[in-house]
């Protein structure tokens, strides 16, 4: 796998912003590979036999940060199998030193999509998905935990690549559609 011809883009935004709902989205349109880091690690926390399992639940239901080098070598794996070269990768990097760790050790992004939603609305659609969704961290509690963590941690990262001038600040609150009517031109011009 040569870094030369591979595309990343990062979605980023906080929780319950749509990240993976718009990722569905543009996996439909452009035929990237779409890698949910919380989903690798919600997966790799259930592998029997991982080393890893109880330090990510305990982080997932604090709304705490899984170390880096965790999540990087799920990342990288799944790009190594991978047979494309075109990767969305929503929910990562989560902290400074993740971007950088992962900017020199895999491959620097083309582009980075921010999702921004006030917390109002990511408590209202996460509270709704707790109904069903079964995940740990969809209760009130932890939810608060997670906006903290965005906040002082995840949001510096967006801020850090704003100066590249990758990013692109999209605003969700609308449906998904009238949020993908803003995210699909910006992937149209880029990636045709
Ligand atoms: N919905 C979506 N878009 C909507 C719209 N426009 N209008 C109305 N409803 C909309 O959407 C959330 C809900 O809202 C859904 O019910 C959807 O239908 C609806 P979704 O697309 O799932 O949003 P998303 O931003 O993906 O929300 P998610 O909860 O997945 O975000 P988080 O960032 O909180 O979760 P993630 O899975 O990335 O991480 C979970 C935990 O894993 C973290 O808290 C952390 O502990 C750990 N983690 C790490 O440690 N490191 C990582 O690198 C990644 C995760
Ligand atoms: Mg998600």
């Amino acid at each position: 796998l040569s870094k030369d011809d591979m595309t990343v883009c990062f979605i980023l935004g906080g929780p319950g912003s749509g990240k993976g709902t718009q990722c569905a989205k543009l996996v439909q349109d452009f035929g990237f590979v779409h890698m949910s880091a919380g989903d690798l690690l919600r997966e790799e926390q259930q592998r029997p036999g991982s080393e890893y399992g109880e330090l990510i639940q305990n982080c997932i239901k604090e709304g705490k940060i899984v170390p880096s080098e965790v999540t990087i070598t799920l990342l990288e794996k799944k790009i190594i199998e991978s047979d494309s070269n075109r990767f969305l990768i929503d929910g990562f990097p989560r902290q400074l030193d993740q971007a950088l760790a992962f900017e020199k050790e895999v491959v620097e992004s083309t582009l980075i999509i921010y999702l921004e939603c006030s917390e109002e609305v990511m408590l209202k659609r996460l509270l709704k998905r707790g109904e069903t969704s079964g995940r740990i961290d969809d209760n009130k509690e932890t939810i608060l935990k997670r906006f903290k963590t965005f906040l002082e941690l995840s949001y510096p990262v967006v801020e850090h690549f704003r100066k590249s001038g990758k990013v692109h600040t999209v605003p969700c609150e609308d449906s998904v559609e009238e949020v993908y009517a803003r995210v699909k031109p910006i992937f149209a011009e880029l990636f045709k």
